[in-house]
């Protein structure tokens, strides 16, 4: 027997992340459980703090085995896949990892901006494969100095990614729920940036409200040279109209790192050379994984110590803010 607190885990945990979880809990991974009803049901009332991180999420069915629930830690700063609103009136905070993964998710932006302008994968395999000595010089790229940059959500991340493209000599225009007090220009609607745009780049939360932000007139409006970025969530991006406005040519490239059914991407995107793709990496550093690991523990061990966290999402900051 002992008296640490039970907490369920229920996404992945770096083995850092498990030692110091493990000082303070008795941790059961919900993955190691054959029959995850039963022993929700068996045991569920035990817990008071769940781990959780961007892709699991924390979906109703193991909440509704959960009744003595306080805390939810999720390692990751999007929460879409979490009932913030309905846990917070239930009294349970939730807590994420906002802030530590800024300059990661903005560079890997940056990154596929690039690799896509200036054929980055086509390049290196021209330089492999022999093309350079067969057929010559490799065909010239396009510069992504000087651009239009339109980004599409306009929080810490988006404003970290429109301070490295004014570092390319970009123009940046952004469109949010509202305008912000930024010295950029605000625009009313998707549409509207991406056609005023060369680059649109998607760094708005996920979730039901921006489902298909970026849909068939929103690519339409960016057009034949116009290249997306989406480093958001796949749910952000309508995948079949982005697959058809690529094949079709009216869309000039994209570089995803996030798709609709992770980890499925269609095959059509694949073959696509002007598209480049990554598995959902945007934050995936050592040095970021870490940080993100520790403030994910820092949350939980905090909620132990004085029954709140240090990085509350929006939804529970007057809970989080109630505990003295
Ligand atoms: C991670 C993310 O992939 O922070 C987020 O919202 O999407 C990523 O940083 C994820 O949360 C880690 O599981």
């Amino acid at each position: 027997m002992t008296d640490k607190p039970d907490l369920l885990l229920i996404g992945r945990v770096t083995d850092r992340m498990m030692d110091r979880l493990r000082t303070r809990f008795t941790v059961h991974s919900l993955f190691d459980e054959a029959d995850q009803t039963a022993f929700l049901t068996r045991e569920g009332a035990r817990f008071t703090a769940v781990s959780t991180d961007g892709h699991h999420g924390l979906t109703p069915a193991p909440v509704e085995f959960l009744p003595n629930l306080k805390v939810v830690s999720s390692y990751g700063v999007g929460y879409d896949g979490i009932d913030a609103k309905g846990l917070a009136e239930q009294g349970v905070i939730v807590a994420h990892t906002p802030d530590v993964l800024n300059d990661e998710v903005a560079d890997t932006a940056i990154l596929l901006w690039l690799a896509v302008s200036r054929r980055l994968i086509p390049a290196d395999a021209w330089a492999r494969s022999g093309a350079w000595e067969r057929e010559g010089a490799f065909p010239l790229t396009r510069s992504v100095q000087n651009q239009t940059v339109g980004i599409l959500g306009f929080g810490r991340i988006g404003q970290t990614i429109a301070a490295r493209a004014e570092m390319f000599n970009a123009r940046v225009l952004y469109h949010a729920r509202s305008p912000k007090d930024v010295p950029h220009t605000y625009v009313e609607s998707p549409v509207e940036l991406a056609a005023a745009s060369n680059v649109l780049i998607c760094i708005t939360p996920g979730g039901a409200g921006t489902r298909h932000l970026v849909n068939a007139e929103v690519l339409d409006a960016l057009g034949p040279e116009g290249i997306l970025i989406n480093v958001a969530r796949g749910s952000v991006v309508d995948e079949a109209a982005l697959v058809a406005a690529l094949s079709e040519g009216r869309l000039g490239g994209a570089g995803l790192d996030v798709f609709e059914d992770e980890p499925q991407i269609p095959d059509a995107l694949k073959a696509m050379e002007q598209v480049v793709l990554t598995p959902h990496v945007g934050s995936a550093t050592v040095e970021t994984r870490r940080a993100m690991g520790d403030l994910t523990c820092d949350n939980l061990i905090r909620f132990l110590d004085e029954g709140r966290v240090h990085t509350p999402v929006p939804e529970c900051r007057g809970l989080n803010e109630a505990v003295a």
